[in-house]
Formats: C-alpha cells, sequence, structure tokens
C-alpha cells in the first residue's frame, strides 16, 4: 500500500494557491497537502477545524469543458446519495461523494489564472491501493462499481455530457497512435518499435467490441469509464469496498470498459508501472474473485452479451491503455503524469505483457465466466 501523501508531484506555488483556493470554499483551512497518485488532476487534502476535504484542481487541457464534468458530478453524487439514503445497511456519507460549494454556492471555483477547482469531503478511514495484493479486493472493488451502475440506472435528466468524446473507442486510439508513429514528434519511434509493432498488429481486438457496441448488441449505460484499482476506496478497518471516486468520465458507456478496466488493474499483483515483466501477468485466482464479486451484483441486469464478453472486455481494456501510454510516449508525454523519461514506455510494455498474459488464458477466463 502506498501512503497517498507520498507519491505527488506538486510545486510550492501551486501547493499556495491550493491554500489560498480552499479558503474560498468557506472552510476554516489550516493546511492543503498533495494528495494521491492520480495521473490527471493536481490533487490536495486540505485539513480544516471543520474536518478534512479533497481540493483537485481540474486539468482543462484534458476536460475541456469543465462545467460539464461538473454538472454531471452534482447529478450523479446527488442521485446516488438518494438511493444510498433509503439503502437499508448503506453509509450515504461514506459510499458516494460529496461536493462541497464554492462560498458562491457554486460546485466549483475559477481562480484569477482560470484554472477549475472543486471541493469534497474527504472519505475518512478509508484507503486506496495501487495493486491488487488479494483477490479479495478485486471482490470488493467489483461488487462497489457493479453496485454503482446499478444505482445510476434509473439516473433521471437524460444523458450525462460526454466529458471527453471517444474515450473508449479502441478504433480511434489505434489512429491516434497511428498518428503518432507518423509524426514522431519526439523522435522516439525507434525506441518504440517492439510496442508499435504489438498494437498495430491487433486491430480485430480494437475493433470487437466497437463493432458490438455500433450493432446495438451490447447496450450503452451510464457507466464510470475509469475503474481502476486506486479510484475505489476500502474501509480501512474491515477492507470492504466503499465507494468510487474520480467521476469526470461518468458518462454513457458500456459496462464492459468497467469491467475491462478492473481485469487491467486488479488481477496482476505488480504495479502499473512495473519494468520487471516477469512480475507482470493476468493471475486467474484474482480474475475469478472480480468474476464474482461483479455477477454478484450485476447479473440481475446485464445482457447475455454483456456477460459473454466480460472476458474480451479485459484484454481490450489493457490493450487500449497500452495503446493510450504508448501514444503519450511518442507524442513527448503530453497527456498522463510522468515521473521519470520513459515512464510512459514502461506502462505500455507492462500493459501489453498483460495483454499477452491475457490471450494465452482466454479459454481459462471464458470458462470462469461461464461457470460463475
Ligand atoms: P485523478 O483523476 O488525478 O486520478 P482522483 O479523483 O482519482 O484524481 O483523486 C486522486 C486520489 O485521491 C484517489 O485515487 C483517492 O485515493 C483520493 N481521493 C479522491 N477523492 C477522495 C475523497 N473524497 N476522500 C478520500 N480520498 C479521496
Ligand atoms: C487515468 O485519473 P486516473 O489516474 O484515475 C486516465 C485513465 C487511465 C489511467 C491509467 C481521464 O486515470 O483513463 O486508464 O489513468 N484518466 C483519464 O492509469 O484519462
Ligand atoms: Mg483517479
Amino acid at each position: 500500500m502506498v501512503t497517498p501523501e507520498s507519491q505527488h508531484s506538486s510545486t510550492p506555488s501551486l501547493q499556495r494557491s491550493a491554500c489560498f483556493v480552499a479558503g474560498c470554499f468557506a472552510i476554516p483551512v489550516l493546511a492543503a497537502t498533495p494528495y494521491g497518485t492520480g495521473h490527471i488532476h493536481d490533487t490536495f487534502r486540505v485539513r480544516s477545524s471543520s474536518g478534512d476535504f479533497i481540493l483537485q484542481r481540474i486539468n482543462t487541457r484534458i476536460f475541456k469543458d469543465p462545467r460539464a464534468v461538473m454538472e454531471n458530478i452534482v447529478r450523479v453524487t446527488e442521485h446516488l446519495r438518494g438511493k444510498l439514503a433509503v439503502t437499508p445497511g448503506a453509509d450515504p456519507s461514506r459510499e458516494a461523494l460529496r461536493l462541497i460549494p464554492a462560498k458562491d454556492g457554486t460546485p466549483w471555483f475559477v481562480d484569477n489564472d482560470g484554472s477549475f477547482w472543486r471541493m469534497f469531503a474527504f472519505i475518512g478511514g478509508a484507503v486506496t491501493h495501487e495493486v491488487c495484493a488479494a483477490p479479495e479486493h478485486a471482490f470488493e472493488a467489483a461488487r462497489v462499481v457493479a453496485r454503482f451502475q446499478k444505482l445510476l440506472s434509473d439516473l433521471p435528466g437524460g444523458p450525462l455530457h460526454e466529458t471527453i468524446p471517444f474515450f473508449h473507442h479502441a478504433p480511434r486510439r489505434l489512429l491516434a497512435l497511428e498518428e503518432a508513429v507518423s509524426k514522431d514528434a519526439a523522435g522516439r519511434c525507434a525506441a518504440a518499435k517492439a510496442e508499435i509493432e504489438f498494437a498495430l498488429s491487433r486491430r480485430e481486438l480494437a475493433h470487437s467490441v466497437a463493432r458490438r457496441i455500433e450493432a446495438g448488441q451490447i447496450p450503452v449505460r451510464v457507466t464510470h469509464n475509469d475503474t481502476k484499482l486506486n479510484n475505489v476506496l476500502f474501509d480501512e478497518a474491515s477492507g470492504r469496498g466503499l465507494c468510487l471516486v474520480d467521476l469526470d468520465t461518468c458518462m454513457p458507456g458500456s459496462v464492459l470498459y468497467d469491467f475491462g478496466d478492473m481485469v487491467r488493474t486488479m488481477t496482476c499483483p505488480a504495479a502499473e508501472d512495473e519494468t520487471d515483466l516477469s512480475r507482470v501477468g493476468m493471475e486467474l485466482r484474482f480474475f475469478e474473485a472480480l468474476v464474482r464479486g461483479y455477477l454478484g451484483e450485476a447479473r440481475e441486469f446485464l445482457c447475455a452479451n454483456e456477460i459473454g464478453n466480460l472476458a474480451l472486455s479485459g484484454r481490450l481494456m489493457t490493450f487500449v491503455v497500452g495503446v493510450r501510454f504508448l501514444t503519450d510516449y511518442l507524442s513527448g508525454d503530453t497527456y498522463f503524469k510522468v515521473h521519470h523519461p520513459g515512464h510512459n514506455l514502461d506502462r505500455a510494455r507492462n500493459q501489453f505483457k498483460r495483454v499477452r498474459s491475457m490471450e494465452k488464458q482466454e479459454g481459462e477466463m471464458e470458462a470462469i465466466v461461464a461457470e460463475t
């Protein structure tokens, strides 16, 4: 387990801004410290005399319409809390995020530089995991994700905004990789020849799920779309899965995206950027726990085509995220936060090793889904 405070890179001036901005949310701020290991936003834990909070500067290079993001999050969190409030045994204050409005009542704050900030109540007594150390984590996380999807299945008010268009559209991700290869903007193609070949030789995989969604065989639902392990909070005392955070990409999607991203991050006891690839692979005992945890909650609302493609979804999402890391490496690291040169290439290699491992165990994975 990683200490969330230890992993974050933030400049002193950004930290000063965070302290100032936190004060604009009507709380008596004591301190703001960098928090978490997310690849996208600048996240701070704010301590105050009225409790702790999470303050985030939204990455508007990636989320180009932050108001749309926040409108979605307001709708989703209010709906979740309303439903949890009438669910026996549920604790809405720890199982759903709660936005804290700025002093003027708006659910976000824009500073003098035009940066967008938002604040959530801090969910205490909870931990996140960077690697899946035990099948129980996979089981619990999958249960939380399935419940999230179920609770949002009757979200009123029409479709959510698509905050990143074609976010998980694998054929477009492959096209973006091909463009990055032909531009070779950072002069790195030669260093990633094997990985480029690996990706471009898997066109069929890239089209597999997109084709079925476009043909109407797989329904579009409200999904989270970023269900990696460290976006799930676990209760520290009991180990039970509590809450899904990181709601920026909660929008219309396929349950296969959510399940697939869990397979990517919860079936291997090594980190996403582990460079000792002998430690990287898909382990069936985690996959089995994931399927059990997920279907235990989700079986009642899934259709046969969704269940039938769960094993494939793991291969697909791991491939897509690998393609995105590789594309970012070739483009000069403009999207994901990196912590050393070649970090995105390390991540891509790691993802592709997972894909190979899933390819080899395809039959066993299918059998587990069928038996569960
Ligand atoms: P990013 O998009 O950069 O990944 P996240 O929204 O996932 O940002 O937040 C980063 C981390 O902060 C999460 O992985 C989680 O550990 C922690 N976190 C986020 N929201 C909360 C919250 N309300 N309470 C406690 N921890 C949180
Ligand atoms: C990003 O924000 P974070 O770190 O939870 C990314 C996901 C990737 C993931 C790879 C908005 O997730 O799509 O799968 O990194 N989020 C966005 O670790 O691009
Ligand atoms: Mg995150």
